[in-house]
C-alpha cells in the first residue's frame, strides 16, 4: 500500500525548527503546508426541567487533510471527530445519540462512572436511522475524559474514520482553581492520532497481519483532525488537554527546545500537587493535562520522541527484532508561534486536590488477569468476531455472551494484570477510575499517582490496580475490561464483569 510518504515536500522539512535529540525527524514528515490548528466545538448542553441535554448525530462525511484530496470519515456533528462535550460534577445529563450511519454502532463514555446500560459498551447496538440515550448523573471528578465508537470487532474502523471526541468534566474543585480555562484560547484539546492515506486520499485501514499484531500505525499525525497543525498562544500559559486517540501507537511527548512543563493530572483527575515534567509518555486512551509557559515568546514543537532505550515499553523478544522500529519513530506533532504580546496568567495553585486513598478502606478481593497474544503464522486477519482467537485474557477470548467476572456491589478490589507477552498493553477498565497501587511490586510512578482508567502494563510487568464498584448494581448489563490498542481489543483481548 502507498504511503502518505508520495505527499511530502521537502519546503515542509526545512520549516521544521532544529531538534535537539539528534533525531532524524522528517522521515515521517507532515504535509506540504501549516494549517490552524482546528478547536472542535465546545458543546456544553441545554438544561431543561433540571437535566443537561446533548445532541449528537453520528454521520459520514468527508474530510480533507491531504491538498486536493478527499477522504471519507466518519463524525458527530460533522464530518470528523465530535464537539467537545462539558459535563459537570453531579448534573443530570441525557445525550441524545442519533446513528445516520449505515452500519450499527455505539458510543461509550470512556472514563465515566456510570451504569453499565448508559455505558455504551459492545452491547448497547444502536442500528442505522436508530437513536440512542444515554442518561446519567455525573459522579466523577474534574478531567478530560472522552467517548468513542465501541462496536464489537469494529471498534478499531469506527474510530480510526473519526468517532471520537473529548469530554471533559469540572467540577467545584476544578472551577475554584486560577487554572487556564478558557476553552480554545488558553484551555486547548490536542486529540493527537496518526493515520495512513492511500495514494488516492482514502485512510488506509487495516491490510497485513502486522497491523492486527501490533496495532494500526499510521505515518501521518493530525492532531484535532488537522495535518501539520500550528496553535497561536495569546498568553503566558496555556493548559493543554492532551489525549491519546490513536488506535495504537504510544507518544513521548516533549518540546523541541526540551522545556519543562506542569502536569495537573491525568486520566481521571488532578494530581495532589503539580509535578514539574519534560517528557511524558501516553497510550493509546491515556489522557493528560499540562501546563506550559510561553512568557519567552520563542516558537517552539510539540514532538514525539523515540521511546528510551531504556524504557519498559518498548517491544521485547522477536517482536523488538522484528519491528522495534515502530518504538524509534519520532514525530513533529504541533508548531506553537506564540503572539508577540501575551496576556498574563494565573500562577498554577501549588495543591490541587487531595487524592483519597482507595486501600485505606480495605481490600475485599484481588483479581488476577493474564494478557495473551498468539505470534506468527497463526494470525488469520480479518475484524470478524469468528477470527477472535489470537488475543486473549486469562487464555479466553471476548465473546458477546460470556460474563468473565461478577463483582459484588460496594467491594474494593485490586486487579492484578500481567503482561506475559513481548509488547505493552493499554488496559482500560469501564465502571470508573481506579488507583495504581504498584508495578512489580514497586510503587507507581510519581506522574500515575491520581485517578486512572487506563494503564501501561509493559512486557513482563504486573500491574495492581485498586478499584471500587459502588452504586450501580446490574446483573443483566456488562461493563467491560480491554486492551485499548483497538485491534487488539477487536481480536479478543476483552472481556466482561457485571457489578452485582
Ligand atoms: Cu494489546
Amino acid at each position: 500500500m502507498l504511503s502518505r510518504r508520495r505527499f511530502i515536500q521537502s519546503s515542509a522539512l526545512a520549516a521544521l525548527p532544529a531538534l535537539p535529540f539528534g533525531l532524524s525527524m522528517p522521515l515521517f514528515a507532515q504535509s506540504a503546508g501549516r494549517q490552524t490548528l482546528q478547536i472542535p466545538p465546545l458543546m456544553e448542553g441545554s438544561r431543561r426541567e433540571g437535566v443537561v441535554h446533548y445532541d449528537l448525530t453520528v454521520q459520514s462525511g468527508q474530510s480533507n487533510f491531504l491538498p486536493g484530496l478527499s477522504t471519507d470519515t466518519i463524525g458527530f456533528n460533522g464530518s470528523f471527530l465530535g464537539p467537545t462535550l462539558r459535563l459537570k460534577n453531579g448534573d443530570d445529563v441525557s445525550i441524545n445519540i442519533d446513528n445516520q450511519l449505515d452500519e450499527d454502532t455505539t458510543v461509550h463514555w470512556h472514563g465515566l462512572h456510570l451504569p453499565a446500560a448508559a455505558d455504551g459498551g459492545p452491547h448497547q447496538v444502536i442500528e442505522p436511522g436508530r437513536r440512542w440515550q444515554a442518561q446519567f448523573q455525573v459522579i466523577q471528578r474534574a478531567g478530560p475524559f472522552w467517548y468513542h465508537s465501541h462496536r464489537i470487532d469494529r471498534t478499531g474502523e469506527q474510530v480510526y474514520h473519526g468517532m471520537a471526541g473529548m469530554l471533559l468534566v469540572e467540577d467545584e474543585e476544578s472551577q475554584g482553581h486560577e487554572l487556564p480555562s478558557d476553552y480554545g484560547v488558553d484551555d486547548i484539546p490536542l486529540i493527537i492520532q496518526d493515520r495512513e492515506f492511500n495514494e488516492d486520499g482514502s485512510f488506509s485501514y487495516i491490510n497485513s497481519h502486522q497491523d492486527i499484531m501490533f496495532g494500526k500505525h499510521g505515518d501521518t499525525i493530525l492532531v484535532n483532525g488537522t495535518v501539520d497543525p500550528v496553535f497561536v498562544p495569546r498568553t503566558r500559559k496555556v493548559r493543554f488537554r492532551l489525549m491519546n486517540a490513536s488506535n495504537a501507537r504510544t507518544y513521548t511527548l516533549a518540546f523541541s527546545d526540551g522545556r519543562a512543563f506542569q502536569q495537573l493530572g491525568c486520566d481521571g483527575g488532578f494530581l495532589a500537587q503539580p509535578l514539574t515534567m519534560t517528557e511524558l509518555t501516553l497510550a493509546s486512551a491515556e489522557r493528560c493535562e499540562i501546563v506550559v509557559d510561553f512568557s519567552d515568546g520563542a516558537p517552539v514543537n510539540l514532538i514525539s520522541k523515540p521511546l528510551p532505550a531504556n524504557s519498559p515499553y518498548r517491544m521485547r523478544g522477536m517482536m523488538g527484532r522484528m519491528h522495534g522500529a515502530l518504538s524509534d519513530q519520532a514525530f513533529h506533532i504541533l508548531a506553537i508561534e506564540p503572539q508577540s504580546s501575551l496576556q498574563t496568567s494565573a500562577a498554577i495553585p501549588p495543591i490541587l486536590t487531595e487524592v483519597p486513598d482507595y486501600e485505606a478502606v480495605g481490600i475485599d478481593r484481588q483479581r488476577r488477569f493474564e494478557l495473551g497474544m498468539v505470534m506468527g503464522m497463526g494470525m488469520r486477519g480479518g475484524r470478524g468476531g469468528g477470527n477472535a482467537q489470537q488475543f486473549s485474557i486469562n487464555g479466553q477470548s471476548m465473546h458477546m455472551v460470556n460474563i468473565n467476572e461478577r463483582v459484588p456491589l460496594g467491594s474494593t478490589e485490586i486487579w492484578e494484570i500481567h503482561n506475559g507477552t513481548m509488547m505493552m498493553h493499554p488496559f482500560h477498565i469501564h465502571h470508573g477510575q481506579f488507583q495504581v497501587k504498584s508495578r512489580n511490586g514497586r510503587p507507581p510512578h510519581a506522574h500515575e499517582r491520581a485517578f486512572k482508567d487506563t494503564v501501561k502494563v509493559a512486557p513482563g510487568e504486573t500491574v495492581q490496580v485498586v478499584m471500587e464498584f459502588l452504586h450501580y448494581a446490574d446483573p443483566e448489563h456488562a461493563y467491560m475490561y480491554h486492551c485499548h490498542i483497538l485491534e487488539h481489543e477487536d481480536n479478543g483481548m476483552m472481556g466482561q464483569f457485571v457489578v452485582e
